[in-house]
This record gives structure tokens, sequence and C-alpha cells, in this order.
């Protein structure tokens, strides 16, 4: 898809999300994105023509609420309903100080003024670098964003359908002019959440790019 920016990746205004590259979601982790790996030549690039990068670290207590293991009889990517809402259970991952929480190694974007954490209260979930999963615990990246003058805010990294899809929308719910740029991102693709997330993220008024519309 062509898509004309109204401003350049190196703009002040402009902020790269580079949303959980981390060893647990690469292949051979605890939570797998196929090819997931394949995608961090691509963001070092990608974070090397903007000014603002922000990387976010899923990062959980162990025992965390999210965790299939946290609830008797139940397993991985069944789905169960907390005080605030729908929560899907997932294998253990990204537990605070492990080797699968970690930032891939080659991720290189030494610019970066933030790495996020976010998933770090253990009764409350968070795929999204902006909102907790209650939809009221703020992590705080929004204020900070604004206080920088930034109001446009590019989404890459893992898992398109869930951390990708829940910072973008609630950028777009803050007021950010919000893109996912697709080929910087791989999908988890649980019970239909990819067109789901895309359905979403259209009806907000995300804009779906390519890299090559950024790079141009
Ligand atoms: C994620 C599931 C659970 C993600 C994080 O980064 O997309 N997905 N925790
Ligand atoms: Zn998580």
């Amino acid at each position: 898809m062509t898509t004309s920016l109204d401003l350049l990746p190196g703009d002040p205004r402009a902020a790269l999300l580079v949303i959980d590259m981390q060893y647990d979601f690469m292949p051979g982790g605890a939570l797998a994105v196929a090819e997931g790996d394949a995608l961090v030549p691509l963001v070092n690039r990608l974070g090397a023509q903007f000014r603002n990068v922000v990387i976010t670290q899923d990062w959980h207590p162990a025992g965390h609420i999210s965790f299939a293991s946290s609830h008797a009889g139940r397993s991985p990517f069944d789905s169960i309903t907390l005080p605030y809402g729908a929560q899907t259970l997932w294998p253990d991952h990204c537990v605070q100080g492990t080797q699968g929480a970690r930032l891939h190694a080659d991720l290189v974007i030494d610019h970066a003024q933030l790495i996020l954490r976010k998933g770090c209260n253990a009764g409350i979930d968070s795929y999204s670098a902006f909102v907790e999963a209650d939809r009221s615990t703020q992590t705080g990246l929004a204020g900070y964003l604004k206080e920088r003058g930034i109001d446009s805010v590019f989404v890459v990294g893992l898992a398109l359908d869930f951390c990708v899809a829940w910072s973008a929308l609630d950028a777009r719910a803050a007021g950010f002019n919000t893109w996912v740029i697709e080929d910087a991102c791989k999908a988890i693709d649980l019970n239909g959440s990819l067109d789901k997330a895309w359905q979403d993220l259209t009806a907000a008024g995300v804009v779906r790019i390519d890299s090559a519309d950024v790079t141009r």
C-alpha cells in the first residue's frame, strides 16, 4: 500500500514505538511468534530513521495473573474472566530478570531514550504500552510523549494482534496520529485475532502502512 505521510520519521513530533522484541516472543521462546527474529534487521533500520524511539518490554512478576500456571486446571490459550474482563491465558513468559524477558541482542537502537516495562502488576495484564488491561491504570507513556511534543506514533514489533494492536489503539485513543508498519510486525493469530485486530485498528483510524512508505 502506498500512503503519503504528512511528516517524516525524523520529525521531532514523531516517535517509533518498538514493541516487545524479547527472546520469549522469538522462535524457541516461551511464547514464540513465528519469524519474530526475522524482524530485527528491519526494526533496526527503522529505528535509525526516527529521532524518537521508545522500546517496550513485557515484564511480568513470577506468578503473573496472565499465566495459565497461575490458575488451577487451566491451559495456555484458554480464556477466563477476571474482574477487569476477558483474559487469554499464556505460557509463563517474560518473567522479570529472566533471559526470555531480555531484548533480542541484535536489536540495536542506541539512541532510544526510553525502555518502558509493562505488565508489572501481578494482578493486571498489559498488552498496551499505554493503559493496562483494567483499562484505567496508565503506564505514563501518553504523558511522556506529549510532554516531549510528540503527536505521531509509528508502531512495530510483536505481536501484531496483541501488544502492537492494543498499543496502537490506545495511542489513537490518546489523540496521537498512529500508524502500524505491517511488515515490521509478526502476529500470533489465535482464533481470528489478526483479522479482528486489523478491523479494530482500521475502525479506530490507525493507518496501515509498509516500511517502504516510511523509508522512501
Ligand atoms: C504479548 C501475549 C502476552 C505481546 C504479551 O507482546 O503481544 N502477547 N503478553
Ligand atoms: Zn505478557
